[in-house]
């Protein structure tokens, strides 16, 4: 039988596999990416022999790969809180999916593992922006707020390194931290002591720095637009320095641009924390504009319509 595991690249997707490998240990062959790569599946061969697992990405976006392999007699075992769309029916399949908003694929897994590798559920709660869930489950383990606040770090740098658009600008292979975190039950002390994990951080740290001191490249009343140099950094801290701008002043909009490798602009909005709508209608402006009230972008803005953005900008907020 061959083992195939396969994983999204973030912290929740690392945190959830940790769980499962600590409670049954299993060479398996990985199979992940970045954070947006999650058409994963049709990377593992379509075999009867094979068994896989598969962590924290779409089911409506594997739906093809994973039937094929179904129809051919491998075993799937499922766990994710994305859209799915329609849950195949199949004696090869066991699915455990929840697309409730307080859940994530490492609380899925503690779930299903009552609970004994939690620790490592927190660091994933956290990593995927659970913070209410990720405190609860460290309060149900008696974590003190120091331990917790390690947690804490220690899920936004894993979910830090995944947060960009091509492998090439990855800090450290999610497949190299897996086999780093893998030997370890217990998460504390791993920040100080794996060399990894202390660059991802001062990467973090560093990153975050360039970006503070970066002028706002235009600003109104509703709020201020940056304009990040093309630079890896720039693609890595995008996520991140939004919401920091976002909770640092939360009556203010944000909208962060940088080049996206094919001559035009990509476009991240906040809505202001305070009230949390506008950033959809904003970016569904644009053609290929979209996203959730707080939170959109533009995948593709032409840099001739940056003053058409900004005006837009302006009146949305
Ligand atoms: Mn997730």
């Amino acid at each position: 039988m061959q083992y195939v595991d396969v994983f999204n690249g973030d912290a929740d997707g690392l945190c959830a596999l940790q769980q499962i490998r600590l409670a049954t240990p299993r060479n398996a062959t990985l199979v992940t990416g970045v954070k947006r790569d999650i058409a994963l599946l049709h990377r593992v061969p379509v075999r009867a022999d094979v068994c896989v697992t598969v962590l924290d990405v779409s089911l409506e976006e594997n739906r093809a790969p994973l039937l094929a392999l179904l129809q051919c007699g491998a075993q799937v075992e499922y766990f994710d809180h994305h859209f799915a769309g329609e849950i195949p029916s199949h004696p090869g399949l066991v699915s455990h999916i929840d697309t409730a908003g307080e859940v994530c694929t490492s609380i899925l897994v503690d779930r299903h593992l009552g609970g004994v590798h939690r620790v490592w559920a927190v660091v994933g709660a956290f990593g995927d922006n659970l913070n209410r869930p990720a405190r609860q489950l460290a309060a149900s383990l008696g974590l003190d707020a120091a331990q917790t606040e390690a947690l804490r770090e220690l899920g936004e740098c894993l979910n830090y390194n995944a947060y960009v658009d091509v492998e090439a600008d990855l800090v450290v292979h999610p497949a190299v931290l897996h086999a780093m975190l893998r030997p370890h039950a217990d998460p504390f002390g791993l920040m100080d002591t794996e060399p990894a994990l202390r660059v991802l951080r001062d990467t973090r740290l560093q990153d975050l720095q360039l970006a503070g001191a970066v002028q706002p490249r235009a600003s109104t009343p509703a709020g201020l637009v940056f304009m990040l140099p093309d630079e890896a950094w720039s693609r890595r801290v995008r996520g991140a320095w939004g919401n920091l701008l976002a909770q640092a002043s939360p009556d203010q909009a944000h909208a962060i641009l940088a080049l996206n490798g094919k001559g035009a602009y990509v476009v991240s909005v906040r809505a202001p924390v305070a009230r949390m709508r506008g950033a959809d209608a904003l970016c569904r402006q644009f053609a290929t504009g979209g996203g959730r009230a707080g939170a959109a972008g533009i995948n593709h803005l032409e840099t001739d319509d940056l003053p058409l953005f900004i005006e837009a900008f302006g009146r949305a907020f």
